[in-house]
């Protein structure tokens, strides 16, 4: 598939709509919304994950690979939403955890039976001299093991308990993912997201040394590459699809080689190197400004090393596992429509796939939740936790920390309407929404004549056609200015040049435009005769012939 013409729409599944009113999302109220998503222009839905889970971790805790969770639907609703999404031009592309299971899967369980063929599916270490295998901690807060008395023995888990690592060393193991691969490939769709698959080869059982947490020991491993090869050569290969990997703390040089076409592994790699740049001493439970020229370099390096190797970029801000960009990158008070509009221009016009999250087309923001109450979130509760116990920090600041750092401030519900739960269930919603939906939107914001809605139509639209935005190279502009992000695309000796105004003031600008005719911006006007842009203004430019 062609990566440089696919536009991504993240659907968190139980946040989208719920008309049955359990205050959950169903598959079939999903596939009432595909005009509106057909409209917008998107070629491909990533749903997180919607099979049988415990949700422990909303999902990512998979209990059968090969079904659905009955809370979202049946495989009924499942094919039809699979059919009615292609009649539109939209494919489906599902949520891969291979790293781990649930602890409620069959094949734990059997392992926890006794059963040894099951056992040897995930990973199991004895204690070292009465203590823990490692002193690795999961990345949810604690040990990464649990113990088992009937073993006497722990397995690993590098989220919560009840995920158990699965242990991809084993071929049975790998057998068993290319089979689920098939399964959703007979069933017609089109691409496939895999969670934190850089961490499923575990090399060596070792102590994290002073300061380390023990990443070095599983993440990025040489078999990463032998595993993702494996799947594709006996199942992604043959169909038609679109794949993209989660890699968790990796390098520019491990994700070119994970998405070089050659290399026959994945289409395109997320990488979270640019949404760590406003955690303080590199901790994420911190507050602190963004770090405006880590960002910048951070952009520039990728975005020119993995062309470079050939590699290709997924692009986004959002994901469910961050805060909503425009409160942390954005002005949601002051300059909504600009800096939405700023930061949605950057992500459709480096190289790479774009990705959005339901609601960015509307301009949705934090959660602006009262207490930790409101959090349903396993990692957002540990941390507040931690917080309290660890750090002795006051409610109000844990609070505050949440409120910007929250993964549920990006898994509110979508607010479709100003009405009761802003038109997502006439139930108690699962999670809370936010307040600002007597504004913010689809139904009010699909009015509007300037709308961020309309403006991702017109990027959307923009990043499906022209081959400049998908093929150009990249040349970097203005380095070390304090307030632009700056470069040019080239193809074939035409150029369009993109400037971005990250502040909510005015940024003087030292580059002659008058060359240049405007594609889109998000001002009414464009002067080439500017000396500086406006508050978050965002320029796409093309050179005149
Ligand atoms: O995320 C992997 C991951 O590394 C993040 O969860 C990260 O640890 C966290 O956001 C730090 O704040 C994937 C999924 O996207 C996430 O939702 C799952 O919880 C996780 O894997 C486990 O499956």
């Amino acid at each position: 598939m062609d990566c440089s013409k696919q536009v991504v729409y993240q659907i968190y599944p139980k946040s989208f709509q719920d008309t049955t009113g359990n205050g959950r999302g169903d598959l079939n109220d999903i596939t009432s919304h595909l005009d509106y998503l057909q409209d917008l222009g998107i070629t491909m839905i990533w749903f997180n994950p919607i099979f049988p889970s415990p949700q422990k971790d909303n999902g990512y805790d998979v209990s059968n690979y090969t079904a659905i969770n009955p809370d979202y639907g049946t495989m009924d609703d499942f094919e039809t939403l699979v059919r009615e999404a292609g009649k539109r031009g939209i494919g489906i592309m599902l949520d891969m955890v291979f790293n781990h299971t649930s602890t409620e899967h069959e094949w734990f369980q059997k392992a926890l039976a006794g059963n040894r063929k099951y056992k040897d599916y995930y990973i199991w270490k004895k204690g070292k001299d009465g203590h823990l295998p490692t002193n690795w901690p999961s990345k949810f807060g604690g040990p990464a093991w649990q113990y088992v008395e009937k073993f006497d023995e722990y397995y690993l888990h590098l989220f919560d308990p009840t995920q158990a690592d699965l242990n991809l060393a084993n071929p049975d193991v790998r057998n068993e993912l290319v089979n689920v691969l098939k399964f959703w490939i007979e069933k017609g769709v089109k691409g496939f997201r895999f969670d934190v698959v850089n961490l499923i080869d575990k090399m060596a059982f070792e102590d994290a040394p002073e300061g380390s947490e023990g990443k070095e020991f599983y993440t990025d491993g040489p078999k990463v590459n032998d595993y993702l090869h494996q799947l594709h050569v006996e199942a992604l290969g043959n169909a038609d699809v679109l794949t993209v990997g989660e890699m968790s703390a990796t390098s520019v040089e491990k994700c070119s080689g994970y998405s070089k076409p050659e290399n026959e592994e994945l289409s395109m790699c997320f990488n979270f190197h640019h949404l760590k740049v406003d955690y303080k001493d590199k901790q994420k439970w911190t507050l602190m400004p963004f770090d405006f020229q880590e960002l910048k370099d951070l952009f520039f390096e990728w975005d020119v090393k993995m062309e470079e190797e050939g590699g290709w970029n997924a692009l986004f801000w959002n994901c469910h596992d961050q805060p909503r960009a425009l409160s942390r990158f954005g002005d949601p008070v002051h300059y909504p429509k600009e800096s939405a509009k700023m930061l949605a221009s950057v992500i459709f016009t480096r190289r790479g796939t774009p990705y959005f999250l339901y609601g960015d087309e509307i301009g949705m923001t934090n959660l602006n939740s009262r207490s930790v109450a409101d959090y349903d979130d396993v990692e957002s509760h540990n941390a507040a936790d931690m917080l309290k116990h660890e750090q002795h920090k006051s409610d109000d600041e844990i609070l505050a920390i949440l409120q910007a750092k929250s993964r549920d401030n990006s898994r509110t519900p979508m607010q479709w309407t100003n009405g009761t739960n802003g038109g997502f269930t006439s139930g108690q919603p699962w999670l809370r929404l936010n307040d600002n939906l007597e504004t913010v939107n689809a139904e009010s914001v699909l009015q509007e004549e300037d709308s961020i809605y309309d403006y991702y139509k017109k990027l959307i639209a923009l990043k499906k056609t022209n081959p400049i935005l998908q093929h150009g190279t990249t040349r970097t502009l203005l380095q070390t200015d304090k307030n632009l992000y700056a470069y040019v695309r080239e193809l074939d000796s035409e150029e369009i040049l993109c400037v971005h105004n990250f502040f909510g003031h005015p940024a003087p600008l030292s580059l002659d435009l008058h060359e240049y005719e405007r594609i889109l911006s998000n001002y009414s006007d464009f002067d080439p005769d500017a000396l500086a842009l406006r508050p978050y203004e965002s320029l796409i430019l093309k050179k005149k012939n």
